[in-house]
């Protein structure tokens, strides 16, 4: 099959706002006398908003109505905006950057697909948004992963058919998404989270056109 697209999580994948996300979870769980420790915001990774608050809500055996999450959100949303304003393009991850280019170049389509509401924020700030055809956030799905409709609609929007497109994820439910939608999925990270992926690399360090054209024609 020959390679037509690539779609791109942003977190984790193109840069690390992880690290901002969790500046602002660790406020916010402060302010709810709720532990909240790195690894607990490694389990967040993919994950929506609103899925992420609720995991923090379990961890302190919480439970609030709707009115109040949507508060707790907007505050985290505000303290994390505040924190991606002064995002570059030096904070893109390694190789991602070339690959990205490389592949635009080739005229191989490249879209985002991720649960971020804040993506296209986040492209702009880093000079990448010019790259992509199709940009399919936490705006536009209304399933977040392990389904696959953010990506089906990634594939929708650059003209390609799943096999004929890859998807690169650092989460394990983005894995898992990529996977149920049918596409070629390369994990980035730690091959024993991301076993679900058909391939899996620790970065985008070394990962060139030439190698992708031969993973998905094997
Ligand atoms: P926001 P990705 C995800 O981005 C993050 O991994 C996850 O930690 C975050 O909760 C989610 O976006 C929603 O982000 O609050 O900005 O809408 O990895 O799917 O690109
Ligand atoms: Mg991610």
């Amino acid at each position: 099959m020959a390679l037509k697209g690539c779609l791109f999580d942003m977190d984790g994948v193109l840069v690390d706002s992880a690290k901002h996300h969790f500046v602002a979870w660790k406020r916010l769980a402060e302010e709810l006398s709720i532990p909240f420790t790195e690894e607990d915001n490694h389990a967040l990774k993919g994950l929506s908003r609103v899925d992420s608050l609720d995991r923090i809500l379990r961890l302190g055996n919480m439970e609030l109505n709707e009115a109040t999450k949507l508060k707790l959100m907007h505050h985290k949303n505000e303290w994390y905006l505040n924190l991606i304003q002064g995002m570059r393009k030096e904070d893109i991850l390694p190789g991602a950057a070339e690959l990205i280019r490389e592949l635009s170049d080739a005229g191989i389509g490249v879209g985002l697909g991720s649960s971020s509401k804040n993506a296209k924020l986040i492209l702009d700030n880093v000079e990448l948004s010019p790259f992509f055809k199709v940009v399919v956030d936490g705006n536009h799905i209304t399933l977040s992963k392990p389904d696959p409709e953010v990506f089906l609609k990634g594939a929708q929007g650059l003209g390609v058919q799943p096999e004929e497109c890859i998807v690169f994820e650092d989460a394990a439910a983005g894995v898992k998404a990529a996977k149920a939608g049918g596409f070629f999925a390369v994990g980035l990270g730690d091959p024993e989270l991301l076993g679900a992926a058909d391939i899996v690399k620790p970065d985008l360090k070394d990962v060139r056109l030439h190698d992708l054209t031969t993973w998905i024609s094997v």
